[in-house]
C-alpha cells in the first residue's frame, strides 16, 4: 500500500539547477578559476557547504571556515536574487496537475530537498499549500545519499517508511531513498539513476496511478 510521495526539489518540481549554476559560476570567476556545466553536474542534491567545498578543491583553493562562510553567503545573495523573480511559469511541466491528482488519491505529499530556500521556492511558484510537510536543509543535519531527509519526512506525514515512495533526479537521492527502504522514481536517465525502481523523463510523462500501478 502507497500512503505518501515524497519530491526532491530542484530537478523534480522546479530548475533552479541553473540558478546555482550561475551563482557558483560567479564566485569561482571571481575567486579566479571557471567551473562548467558538467562540473556542475556533481553538485545536484548537494548541500550548500559540500558544494562549495568541491568547488574550491576544483579550483585547487584552500578556505579558513570563516571566508567559506563569507563565500557560501555572497553565492546565496545571488542565487536569492533570482528564484526572487520565480513565478508559477517556473514550475517544471506537469508537477502541479500531479500533485493535484496525487492528493485527490488521498496520498500524502511532503518535499525532501537539501535546499535552505525550499519554502521560498515553492511560495514564489504558488504551490506551497499542496505540500503536507516541508522537510529541507534547515530540518537536516546529513546531507544525501543519507536517508534522515526522507525519514523526517515519512515521520512529518505519520507514514511508515515502506508506504513511501521517493521522486529523485541526483543518483545520491536515489541511494537516500533506497537506504530509507523507500521505493525510488528517477527523474532523468537510467544510464545515471540506474538504481531507481523506476525511470521517469518529469512528472509529465504518468499519472499517479499510473506509477503506483508499475511499482507495486
Ligand atoms: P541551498 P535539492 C539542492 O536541492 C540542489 O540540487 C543543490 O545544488 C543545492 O546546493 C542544495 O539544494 C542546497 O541548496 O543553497 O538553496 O540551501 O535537489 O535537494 O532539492
Ligand atoms: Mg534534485
Amino acid at each position: 500500500m502507497i500512503k505518501a510521495f515524497l519530491f526532491d526539489l530542484d530537478g523534480v518540481i522546479v530548475d533552479t539547477a541553473v540558478f546555482h549554476y550561475k551563482a557558483w559560476k560567479r564566485l569561482a570567476n571571481q575567486l579566479g578559476f571557471d567551473i562548467d556545466e558538467e562540473f556542475n553536474e556533481t553538485l545536484k542534491g548537494i548541500s550548500r557547504m559540500d558544494s562549495l567545498d568541491a568547488i574550491l578543491k576544483h579550483g585547487g583553493i584552500s578556505l579558513s571556515q570563516e571566508s567559506k562562510d563569507k563565500y557560501a553567503k555572497i553565492k546565496n545573495d545571488w542565487y536569492l536574487e533570482l528564484v526572487n523573480k520565480m513565478t508559477v511559469n517556473d514550475i517544471l511541466p506537469g508537477v502541479e496537475i500531479f500533485l493535484k491528482e496525487t492528493s485527490f488519491l488521498g496520498i500524502k505529499i511532503a518535499l525532501g530537498s537539501a535546499s535552505k530556500n525550499a519554502s521560498l521556492i515553492l511560495e514564489k511558484t504558488g504551490i506551497i499549500d499542496l505540500f503536507d510537510a516541508i522537510i529541507d536543509g534547515n530540518h537536516v543535519s546529513r546531507s544525501k545519499p543519507d536517508p534522515e531527509v526522507f525519514l523526517k519526512g515519512a515521520e512529518a506525514l505519520g507514514v511508515e517508511k515502506e508506504a513511501c515512495v521517493v521522486f529523485e533526479d541526483a543518483f545520491a537521492g536515489i541511494q537516500a531513498a533506497k537506504a530509507a527502504k523507500m521505493r525510488a522514481v528517477g527523474i532523468g536517465s537510467a544510464e545515471v539513476l540506474y538504481n531507481a525502481d523506476l525511470i521517469t523523463k518529469g512528472l509529465f510523462e504518468m499519472s499517479p496511478s499510473e506509477i503506483i500501478t508499475k511499482l507495486l
